[in-house]
C-alpha cells in the first residue's frame, strides 16, 4: 500500500518534471528573453542596425540619442540592455545614473569613437583656446567631457549654428565635419584630422550611380558618416532616424540606402510596400553585429556588461549631451 502510493507519487513527479523540462526546451531563446527582462525590470534598446531578430525583440529601435531618451522616460525600469556599441551604452549610463546599464557585447566597440582621445582634443584646445569644441555623440565618455556641447548626426549643423562662433573645432568624424561646413558655411577644423567610420566609407559614388540606371525613379539616401563624394550624389542626406521619417513621407517607391545594412530591415517592415536596396553589397558594421540573441540572453541572465562611468567624467559629459538637448526645446 505504502510502496505503491510511493511509485504513484514518484510517476507524478516524474511527469510533471518531463513536462516541465518538454517546456523549457521548447521555449525558445526569445520566450527566455522576455521572460527574464520581465523578472528583472529590464528595457531592451537596439539601434537601428542591429541584428533583425533583436530588433523584433526590442521594446524601442531607433539611434542612440532616441533610445537613451528614451531609457529616461522609462521610470520604472531598475535595468537597461543597450544593444548597440560601447559610447552609445556610455550616453545611456551618463543620462541614467541610477539603472544599470549593460552592454551585451563587451568588444563591440566603435572604431571612430577610439580615433579621439582626450589627449587629442587637449592638443587642439591648445592650438585654438578661444574656439569651441563640438563632438558628434559617436566619442567615448571620457571625450565628451571636454567638449562645449555634443551632436547627433540629425542635428550637428543645428547645433553648430547654436554656437555663437565662426570657426569651431569638430570631431571626430571629417565627412559629417564637411557635410556641416556645407550646412552652415561656418570654419569646420575636423579632430583628429581624417577622422572616420570603416564601415560608411566603404559606400562609393558608381555602384549607386548603376543602381540608378537599374531603378531610374529611386531615390538615394546618404548618411553623412559617407564620404563627400557619396553626399553630392545623395537625394536625400541624414541620420538613420531621418531616414525612417524621410521614407514614410516620401512618395518614391525604391530607395537606395548607404548606411548600415541593418537599417533595412527597420525601414521594410515599416514600409512594406516599398522597395530599399542597399547601396553597395553587404555594409556591415562588425561591431553592430557582435551582439547576437544568445549575448543578449547572457547579458540579461548575468548582468553583463555593466557600464560605469565615474561620475566626475559623467557630470561633464552629461552637460555637453544636456546642452544638445535644450536646443531642441
Ligand atoms: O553611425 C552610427 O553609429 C549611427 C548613427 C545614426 O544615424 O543612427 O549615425 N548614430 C548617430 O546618429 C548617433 C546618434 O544617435
Ligand atoms: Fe561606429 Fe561606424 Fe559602426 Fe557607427 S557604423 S558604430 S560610426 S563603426
Amino acid at each position: 500500500m505504502f510502496l505503491g502510493k510511493g511509485i504513484y507519487l514518484s510517476v507524478r513527479l516524474e511527469t510533471v518534471h518531463n513536462r516541465l523540462v518538454y517546456k523549457a526546451k521548447s521555449m525558445t531563446l526569445t520566450d527566455e528573453i522576455i521572460k527574464l527582462k520581465r523578472e528583472k525590470k529590464a528595457v531592451i534598446l537596439a539601434h537601428n542596425y542591429q541584428r533583425p531578430e533583436i530588433q523584433d525583440i526590442a521594446d524601442y529601435v531607433g539611434d542612440s540619442i532616441e533610445l537613451s531618451r528614451r531609457a529616461v522616460e522609462e521610470k520604472e525600469a531598475e535595468m537597461i540592455v543597450f544593444s548597440a556599441v560601447d559610447f552609445m551604452a556610455e550616453s545611456a549610463a551618463i543620462l541614467n545614473p541610477e539603472k544599470k546599464v549593460l552592454l551585451p557585447s563587451l568588444g563591440a566597440r566603435c572604431p571612430m569613437a577610439q580615433m579621439l582621445t582626450v589627449h587629442e582634443i587637449k592638443r587642439w584646445k591648445v592650438l585654438y583656446p578661444l574656439v569651441p569644441v563640438v563632438l558628434y555623440v559617436n566619442t567615448l565618455a571620457s571625450a565628451k567631457a571636454y567638449c562645449d556641447i555634443c551632436c547627433t548626426s540629425a542635428n550637428a549643423a543645428e547645433v553648430v549654428n547654436s554656437v555663437n562662433a565662426e570657426t569651431v573645432l569638430f570631431g571626430p568624424d571629417r565627412n559629417l565635419a564637411e557635410h556641416v561646413q556645407r550646412e552652415t558655411g561656418k570654419t569646420i577644423i575636423p579632430i583628429p584630422e581624417r577622422g572616420f567610420c570603416p564601415t560608411h566609407v566603404l559606400f562609393q559614388p558608381e555602384d549607386t550611380r548603376m543602381l540608378k540606371t537599374r531603378y531610374p525613379d529611386a531615390v538615394s539616401m546618404v548618411h553623412p558618416e559617407c564620404t563627400v563624394e557619396m553626399q553630392d550624389i545623395a537625394d536625400f542626406i541624414g541620420s538613420t532616424s531621418q531616414m525612417c521619417r524621410y521614407v514614410k513621407k516620401s512618395n518614391a517607391e525604391t530607395f537606395i540606402v548607404a548606411t548600415e545594412e541593418g537599417i533595412l530591415h527597420r525601414l521594410r517592415k515599416e514600409n512594406p510596400g516599398k522597395k530599399f536596396v542597399l547601396a553597395y553589397e553587404d555594409v556591415v558594421c562588425p561591431n553592430m553585429k557582435l551582439n547576437t540573441l544568445e549575448r543578449l540572453y547572457a547579458s540579461l541572465k548575468e548582468e553583463k556588461h555593466v557600464i560605469t562611468i565615474p561620475e566626475a567624467v559623467a557630470k561633464k559629459a552629461r552637460k555637453a549631451l544636456e546642452r544638445m538637448f535644450e536646443l531642441k526645446n
